[in-house]
């Protein structure tokens, strides 16, 4: 082990620091899932449906007896486990850090920085967490001809050995590239009860997924498989919104078209299209998007931890 005041970069022990309670259950072998962070945040959900969603989700995951591993930046230090006195800093976080953006968080001493699906896989597959949950993951944009917008979270789970539990992509993505790019990138995509491919805040997209599995075993015997062949990447588990919480599709469609529509006229990019688009939508529905929201993604901690726990 290299002392840390022998080198003059960063090492790290300096750069990523696991809670004790996360590497506890790492080291005994017990199932932890991971959690992104900039669902909880203000660039996710207005305040203060985010604190619920914290707590319902890390809930979600104790009572399927895993721990959880929210991930984020403190301190310039990436974080896996969070201690409870820190959720405040994590709810106010309205910087979004990407796995591209780790290093420079890193290197900058960013105070508080979310992590977004990309970031967190790569986070968990440092420490060897094997699953994680979140809402929705990014994917392709809907104008990617003109921007060549494309989500880092598509090729972060081609490249890192987690299994990731979700809705959908954002409501407001090309659903059919994005499934087209995880079947290009080699990411094994699995409905989970389904058939076709949930859309947030909606069960059927009306795209078909390439496999379906019933039970968390056959989820977590998937990627027991992809690790048995020593590939890289991981599994996407594509989850529909419990049907209690679903919206109409039909409201869904209006609203986001709208939006799509307003955010390009308002001239909107990148970090800022999402927390619009999800506000527009909030009204659009009289509000019951957030509820949909919050119910998916405890849905979402739920799925992942009957997974992580079949997997240990
Ligand atoms: N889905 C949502 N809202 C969000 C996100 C997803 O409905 O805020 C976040 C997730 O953290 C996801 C990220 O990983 O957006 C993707 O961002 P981008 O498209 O910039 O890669
Ligand atoms: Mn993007």
């Amino acid at each position: 082990m290299v002392r840390s005041d022998s080198l003059s970069a960063t090492n790290s022990r300096d750069a990523l620091r696991i809670s004790t309670e996360v590497a506890d259950a790492l080291h005994d072998g017990r199932p932890v899932v991971a959690l992104e962070s900039t669902i909880f945040s203000t660039l996710g959900l207005p305040a203060p449906a985010n604190a619920d969603a914290l707590r319902l989700c890390l809930a979600a995951v104790r009572a399927g007896g895993c721990v959880p591993a929210l991930t984020c930046v403190l301190d310039g230090v990436a974080r896996v486990g969070v201690d409870p006195k820190d959720y405040d800093r994590v709810l106010c976080g309205n910087t979004k850090v990407a796995e591209r953006d780790l290093p420079v968080a890193i290197a900058r001493g960013l105070e508080v920085g979310v992590t977004t699906v990309s970031a967190s896989l790569a986070l968990a597959a440092v420490v060897g967490i094997s699953v994680l949950a979140t809402g929705g993951i990014g994917g392709v944009h809907r104008d990617d001809h003109l921007t060549g917008d494309v989500s880092a979270d598509l090729d972060a789970l081609a490249r890192h050995r987690v299994l990731c539990v979700c809705a959908g992509a954002k409501a407001f993505l090309d659903l059919a590239k994005t499934l087209e790019m995880l079947d290009t990138l080699g990411v094994p995509v699995l409905g989970y009860g389904t058939n076709r491919f949930p859309a947030f805040y909606v069960r059927d997209s009306g795209w078909p997924v390439p496999h379906r599995v019933d039970t968390p075993k056959e989820a977590a015997a998937v990627l027991r498989a992809r690790f048995a062949l020593g590939l890289p990447g991981g599994v996407l588990v594509a989850n529909p919104i419990p049907e209690s919480a679903e919206l109409p599709a039909h409201e869904i469609d209006v609203a986001l078209t709208a939006a799509i529509t307003d955010a390009a006229a308002a001239g909107l990019r990148g970090a800022e299209v999402t927390p619009f688009i999800l506000r527009r939508i909030g009204e659009a529905t009289a509000g019951r998007s957030v509820p949909a929201n919050l119910a998916l993604a405890e849905a979402n901690s739920r799925l992942a931890a009957e997974i992580a726990a079949a997997l240990s």
